[in-house]
């Protein structure tokens, strides 16, 4: 009996040939669950917990499969049955735990920790419907709910159970696990999602939309669907209390167990904080502390040597505030210690307004919070941090420098290269051998950059990968691409600092020069992919405008044969595995200063493609690395852009009037475009443009289009292209998220290694 046959003999009594998609899937489940049941759990004495409200995981079989190294001999006697994985992955529910960058970053971690060998669970919640699933209907976005849960396949039942209390009763809760087997390890660590036993989905009306004041039926139904705008919303609030509740008595919990006497919890837990959303650990710990005899005095030192605080965004918009009566209504037994935090800040910062934890408005600023009450504060990437000491944060860089360093974020190898492009990874094995898998480190794949028969192999790869694409996307999609075009690929949420609105501005020039006869060297395919949160309108417009380019490019068969405009879909982290691998042209494009760090620059970095980018977030780091040759920069720099704001010194409507520019933007309520398309959408996002455009899109436009044509023309040089393509793989490594980790435990966490 073979591994796989022995299964399917037992649940189907079949052979692996025999079996259906659904059953081979179902197999497959059962031996990893079975071969990860039978590991035991990292248990040295100090232990990570990093606290989320997000963890964007994706699908797991293929992953797990990779790290419990069995990934091979499945392939091989699926292929040997007439079977292939990418047909039998269909069948798993996707877990879309997550908005975009935060929570894919939170997913990478986890796996990186335990392929460290290092003592460190997630906790976070089990929400039953992840981020909603995105639907185009007459060319705009719709949104319905995506039940990731049914079937349980990863999810484990644990009996660990909480009482949480809130204003008018209290919660028990339920504590589920998901295995988290680190790259060839023998010791796994867990995921590990409170959750509420009379959560009920028949609560959910049209779309997405449900009784938000019906918190028994209601708490953890949902994952938020905003990434940085926010309403502040009650039911948030009783999202992030559950979580941090739970979170924090289990830490209690295991820290006894260990034997713990809670004086001496800092020796046993360290709590990382991503963003600011599990920020009320921090009063949380304190009270159980104080429940369980501690004095506010220590409970307070105590936090301070065991919390850390990760910031995400510059966007004020998306630092946490929230109103000390939205606080009173939900958890009143808070109230009394964030009082006492704000005095001790008060006490020591007498009228620093700028660093209080309670302002005039009686908001309570989560940051501030963790900021005064951790011992780490850290940005995502270099620039980022720089601008959190130089500006936004600088009130707290003056009082504590010493709190403040950058972990440059990462990406996990497992997922990103070995199981969304298993034909590079091969090339790397038999160019710079295996070892690559284990450190990371690429560097020597650059002694192959005159080896012809290596860059041969890089453009076959590339090609494969693109026609996968194309497979995916015909299957998907029923769009039909051009696998010998060029593939530039936008993926990212929507919002208006990282410009997919520049893009189809770009768009529109190019479809004016392919009219006018200028017609490119090779076919362009331009892709879109990523979800507006439904409550940001221009966001929603701006997948209407690429949505009518798309038709109209297709319609125009003048156009068409040259220019294709694509946007994918309900965008996610399978989508993601497609993509990034096909993609000759990373589009990086964030007005400078607003991208923290972004990491699927990383990603189509480590899959060959050259970054189109502005100096943003981790681009300047790449820029770095690389060198100018092998990136195409451009655009105004952080510091123009940061002064500008200062100043007010940018005003639409001068850039609008060039010549250049006003045709491109005016084509937006063109009788062309309003013929197919939502007026009322059209001529928002025109008005928008013109008169306001707070990210700065026109700022850059002229440059950015500059830039896009050079590269394009650089493409003509497939040789020279595919040696940059070679640098941008070989320089990868840095951004291995396993680098990221070692980092964060050598500077903040300190764990002993296994
Ligand atoms: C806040 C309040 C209420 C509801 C939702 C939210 C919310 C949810 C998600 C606020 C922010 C987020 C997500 C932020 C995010 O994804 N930030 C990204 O983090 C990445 C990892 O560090 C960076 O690479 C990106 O640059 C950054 O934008």
């Amino acid at each position: 009996m073979t591994l796989l046959s022995n299964y399917t003999n037992k649940l189907f009594n079949k052979t692996v040939a025999e079996c259906t998609e659904q059953e081979l899937y179902k197999v497959l489940l059962h031996l990893v669950r079975d071969k990860s049941k039978d590991q035991p759990t990292n248990d040295t004495k100090k232990k990570l917990y990093y606290f989320s409200a997000e963890f964007l995981i994706g699908k797991l079989l293929s992953n797990n499969l990779l790290s419990l190294g069995l990934y091979d001999e499945v392939q091989a006697e699926l292929t040997a049955a007439g079977k292939n994985m990418m047909d039998i992955e269909q069948a798993e529910n996707e877990p879309s735990l997550g908005n975009g960058g935060l929570g894919r970053l939170a997913a990478c971690f986890v796996d990186s920790i335990a392929t460290l060998g290092l003592n460190g669970d997630g906790v976070g919640l089990n929400y039953h419907y992840g981020l909603f699933r995105q639907v185009f209907k007459d060319n705009q976005q719709t949104a319905i709910p995506d039940p990731w849960l049914v079937g349980d396949d990863w999810v484990i039942r644990s009996e660990h159970s909480y009482v949480v209390p809130f204003k008018d009763f209290e919660l028990k809760s339920t504590l589920y696990d998901i295995d988290v087997p680190g790259y060839k390890q023998e010791k796994k660590n867990r995921l590990r999602l409170f959750d509420l036993d009379s959560v009920n989905s028949e609560i959910i009306t049209d779309g997405i939309n449900f009784d938000k004041g019906n918190i028994l039926e209601n708490l953890t139904l949902f994952l938020y669907p905003d990434d940085s705008d926010h309403a502040g919303e009650l039911l948030r609030i009783y999202q992030q209390y559950f979580m941090v509740s739970n979170g924090a008595q289990l830490v209690l919990d295991e820290a006894i167990a260990k034997g713990s006497n809670l004086h001496d919890l800092a020796d046993y837990a360290i709590i990382q904080i991503n963003d600011t959303h599990p920020a009320f650990v921090i009063p949380e710990l304190i009270r159980l502390l104080g429940e369980r005899g501690i004095e506010f005095d220590e409970a307070v030192k105590i936090v301070r040597s065991m919390t850390a605080y990760t910031n995400h965004t510059i966007l004020a918009e998306a630092l946490e505030k929230w109103p000390l009566s939205d606080i009173e209504e939900v958890a009143p037994q808070l109230l009394p210690i964030i009082h006492r935090l704000a005095e001790v800040v008060e006490e020591e910062y007498p009228g620093n307004e700028a660093v209080a934890i309670i302002d005039k408005q009686n908001r309570v600023h989560m940051a501030h919070i963790a900021i005064h009450f951790g011992y780490s504060v850290n940005g995502v990437a270099a620039l980022h941090t720089e601008i959190l000491k130089a500006s936004e944060l600088k009130h707290f860089y003056d009082i504590y420098p010493e709190k403040f360093n950058n972990k440059t974020n990462g990406i996990t190898f497992r997922r990103w290269i070995m199981d969304a492009n298993p034909e590079l990874a091969k090339l790397l094995d038999n160019t710079i051998g295996t070892n690559w898998r284990n450190d990371s480190d690429l560097t020597a794949f650059l002694d192959h950059i005159d080896d012809e028969n290596v860059i041969k192999a890089l453009n076959d790869i590339k090609h494969d990968n693109k026609k996968k694409l194309q497979e995916r996307l015909r299957k998907t999609q029923g769009v039909e691409i051009n696998n010998h075009s060029i593939i530039d690929v936008q993926i990212k949420r929507i919002h208006e600092y990282k410009r997919q609105q520049m893009l189809a501005l770009y768009i529109i020039h190019k479809y004016f020069a392919i009219k006018n006869g200028e017609i490119p060297a090779t076919p362009i395919t331009i892709i879109f992919g990523g979800k507006a949160a439904p409550a940001y309108t221009i966001a929603q417009d701006v997948i209407h405008l690429i949505l009518n380019l798309s038709e109209i490019i297709a319609n125009d068969p003048d156009v068409s044969p040259h220019l294709q405009v694509v946007m994918i879909e309900n965008y996610n982290v399978s989508a993601a595995t497609y993509l990034i691998p096909a993609a000759n042209i990373s589009e990086q494009i964030s007005l400078a200063s607003k991208e923290a760090s972004g990491t699927g620059n990383m990603k189509f970095m480590l899959n060959g493609a050259l970054t189109l980018g502005t100096m943003d977030g981790a681009n300047v780091e790449i820029h770095e690395l690389v060198g100018d040759e092998n990136i195409k920069i451009f655009g105004k720099l952080s510091d123009e852009i940061i002064e500008l704001y200062d100043t007010n010194g940018y005003v639409a409507k001068d850039y609008y009037e060039r010549e250049t520019i006003k045709p491109l933007v005016d084509f937006i309520v063109s009788d062309e475009m309003i013929a197919i398309g939502n007026e009322e959408r059209l001529t928002r996002l025109h008005n928008e443009l013109i008169n306001k455009d707070w990210f700065m899109t026109l700022i850059d436009l002229e440059e950015f289009i500059d830039a896009k044509e050079e590269l394009y023309a650089e493409y003509e040089d497939r040789e020279n292209w595919l040696r940059r393509s070679l640098v941008n793989i070989a320089k990868a490594g840095y951004f291995s998220s396993d680098r990221t980790i070692n980092d964060y435990n050598e500077d903040i966490w300190h764990l002993e290694k296994a």
